[in-house]
């Protein structure tokens, strides 16, 4: 683990104290004892090794794995499937896990389905979704950026999609790398929204996603499918960015396109490392492409598509309970799904979803809930004929 502070302590109080190097690695000679090796770092619950007894000469290894200071929340199953005749009644159980270190809060919202329940003889139904593509550039890359003297910095695109195309999901992140650029060579991908209506992306600015990726020295176009993929509300601006985390002088991975400037990437520099997550305006510098003499648009594209759900009540089932607290360190709740058909159509597919919203971590996830209801022409009718004579 990268800079952590290591503390030793003797008899209760601090002796010595060092920071690990960037491989997460530290090293110190102390006189001989028993010690308390400390692990502290930011975003992290502190992690301790009590009575490490150090002798003469002798290297003593102390490995330390830290949890982030953090709520975890997952839940099971990931998907929900009901099979009734009419007018039955079922239930089911989502079951949330928090194995983080914070507590957590759940709320559940029911998504309509879309369009009326399809036969289930004919295969999926038609699909009503649409692409949505988040571009600003025309297709090439002309140039590049990076700073002259190293280090970390981000670079953003602001995009404002069609008020009409929200709700959306998305699913895919695309940019470009030039040959400076190493094949292993550490960036991540930072998700905002802004519903401010500020031309300003960083006033406003709502932190939702990132995640970790590795370049490719490509000369094209390179994607990154995200591995949750992340609903917007909308309507307002999606910010979709990248974070250089190669410290090293001569790297230019903030790839420009300079034909169709738009006024809408801007760059950002810290005062040290980009935080963990990049709270946005960046303290240090904070500028439009234009105004820092490249204007242009930075090579980063966002692909998704409609839906994500409209918030509605689904007829046929209901949650209890539809929100709560589940508490850090493996504390679970149970949520029953009870699927009811009275009333419905035979012989249909139904299908809806359940928006999970999770605080503090403000990510979205949508498990999807489909009910069929079988005809009443294949329930089994057990007849027993018995012979008189
Ligand atoms: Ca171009
Ligand atoms: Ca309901």
């Amino acid at each position: 683990m990268p800079e952590a502070t290591i503390n030793f302590y003797r008899d209760g109080a601090i002796v010595q104290s060092t920071v690990t190097d960037e491989n997460g690695y530290y090293s110190y000679a102390l006189e001989r004892g028993t010690y308390d090796v400390e692990v502290v770092m930011d975003g992290y619950v502190t992690g301790r090794v009590d009575g490490v007894v150090l002798g003469n000469s002798e290297d003593i290894v102390v490995d330390l794995y830290l949890r982030h200071d953090s709520a975890c929340l997952t839940y099971t199953p990931e998907a929900f499937f009901a099979l009734h005749y009419p007018d039955q009644v079922s239930e089911q159980t989502l079951t949330f896990t928090n194995t983080g270190a914070q507590d957590a809060i759940f709320e559940i919202t029911e998504l309509e389905g879309e369009g009326p329940p399809v036969p289930y003889a004919y295969a999926q139904p038609a699909a009503s979704k649409e692409v949505v593509e988040l571009i600003l550039d025309d297709g090439s890359a002309e140039d590049a950026i990076g700073l002259t003297s190293g280090g970390e910095f981000l670079w953003v695109n602001r995009f404002t999609p069609n008020p009409d195309q929200y709700p959306f999901t998305l699913t895919r992140v695309e940019t470009w790398w030039l040959a400076n650029v190493n094949a292993t060579d550490k960036m991540r991908i930072v998700i905002y929204q802004n519903t401010t209506g500020s031309s300003d992306p960083a006033s406003g600015a709502e932190f939702l996603y990132q995640q970790d990726i590795t370049a490719t020295a490509s000369e094209t176009w390179v994607s990154y499918d995200l591995d949750e993929p992340v609903v917007f509300e909308g309507p307002g601006d999606v910010i979709i960015g990248l974070v250089n985390l190669e410290t090293r002088t001569g790297i230019y991975p903030a790839t420009i396109d300079e034909n169709s400037a738009k006024g809408r990437s801007w760059i950002g520099i810290y005062s040290g490392n980009v935080p963990n997550p990049p709270t946005l305006p960046p303290d240090s510098m904070w500028d439009e492409l234009s105004a820092i003499g490249f204007p242009g648009n930075f090579v980063i594209r966002g692909y998704g598509e409609t839906g994500g759900g409209t918030p509605g009540d689904i007829p046929w089932l209901t949650e209890d309970p539809t929100a709560g607290v589940v508490f850090a360190d493996g504390g679970t709740v149970d949520v029953t799904l009870t699927f009811d058909s009275t009333g419905l159509v035979w012989g249909g597919d139904y299908f809806g979803g359940l928006r999970v919203d999770n605080a503090p971590d403000p990510k979205i996830t949508i498990p999807p809930v489909q009910l069929r209801v079988l005809p009443f022409n294949l329930i089994f009718l057990p007849i027993i004929l018995r012979n008189f004579h």
